[in-house]
Order: C-alpha cells, then sequence, then structure tokens
C-alpha cells in the first residue's frame, strides 16, 4: 500500500455555489462510525504524534490548509491539505503530525471506529518495535 493515498470527493458545484459528496463505502472506504472537526487552532502548535492499532480515518481540510507527516517506520512523506474534496487516507499502524495549520483551518475527519484511547499508540518507540 502506498504511504500516501488520496479520496477525491465529487465536486458538484453550480452557479448556486459548491457541494461536495461522498458515500461511505462507495468514496470512503469503510462505514462512518464518528467524525470529528479540528478548528480554531493554535498555529505553533502541532498536533497528532501517534499511531492507531486498528482505526482508519480519511482527514479533509474544509477550509484553509495544514500539513501531515505520515510515517510508516520506514519511509516518511509530508503532505498539503488544502484541497475542500480531496482527503488523506490515514490506516492503521502510519504514524503521523499535524503542523503548519493555517489561521483558518477547519480540518474534518471520519473514522471508521468509535473513540478508543486504547487504539492509539503514543510512542514513537513502542510504534517502531511493533512495525518491526
Ligand atoms: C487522529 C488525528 C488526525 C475524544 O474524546 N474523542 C475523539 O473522538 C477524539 C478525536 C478526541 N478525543 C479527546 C482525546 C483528547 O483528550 O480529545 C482530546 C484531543 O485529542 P488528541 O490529542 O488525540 O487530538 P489530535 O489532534 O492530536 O489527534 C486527533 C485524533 O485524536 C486522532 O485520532 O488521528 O486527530
Amino acid at each position: 500500500m502506498n504511504l500516501i493515498e488520496w479520496i477525491e470527493l465529487p465536486s458538484l458545484g453550480d452557479q448556486r455555489g459548491s457541494l461536495v459528496v461522498g458515500e461511505a463505502g462507495k468514496h470512503i472506504p469503510f462505514d462512518i462510525k464518528r467524525f470529528y472537526y479540528i478548528f480554531d487552532v493554535d498555529m505553533q502548535v502541532p498536533r497528532g504524534f501517534h499511531a492507531h492499532k486498528e482505526l482508519v480515518q480519511v482527514a479533509f481540510c474544509i477550509q484553509g490548509s495544514c500539513k501531515m507527516l505520515m510515517d510508516n517506520g520506514k519511509e516518511k512523506s509530508e503532505v498539503l491539505l488544502n484541497q475542500v474534496n480531496k482527503g488523506l487516507l490515514i490506516p492503521p499502524m502510519i504514524w503521523h503530525e499535524m503542523h503548519d495549520f493555517s489561521k483558518d483551518c477547519i480540518l474534518l475527519v471520519l473514522a471508521s471506529q468509535h473513540y478508543d484511547e486504547n487504539d492509539y499508540i503514543r510512542n514513537y518507540t513502542k510504534f517502531q518495535a511493533i512495525r518491526d
């Protein structure tokens, strides 16, 4: 699997304005059990710094921009999220860090599972040991 995989949603705008649509199972590769959004960010403070054991997520920057560092333990890649209809797939066991938020950034994240702190790996050394 590629470290960076984008999910592009149909943009159905017309003269009245823009509309982006996503359907679970069709565009989003899982049943969405939870969503959350990050906004009103402190631009100087990075977030994330963890991997998930089983959770699958897709992150859309629906306003402004931010960067996401993706790390599978062997390879790292940093991408810019700045398109409302282009989401970044965050598979399990990918260490991820978000930074360089624009002031107006709204990051919408769709998640395959309910919140479970036990699914987080927040220690990078432990993450690497599990990946090896
Ligand atoms: C992720 C990245 C992209 C909850 O109680 N329920 C929730 O659904 C979420 C997402 C968070 N929380 C609590 C846990 C913490 O006490 O909200 C607090 C902030 O969460 P956290 O520090 O994990 O936030 P980020 O921005 O570092 O990470 C979040 C997600 O937690 C994480 O799953 O992949 O965004």
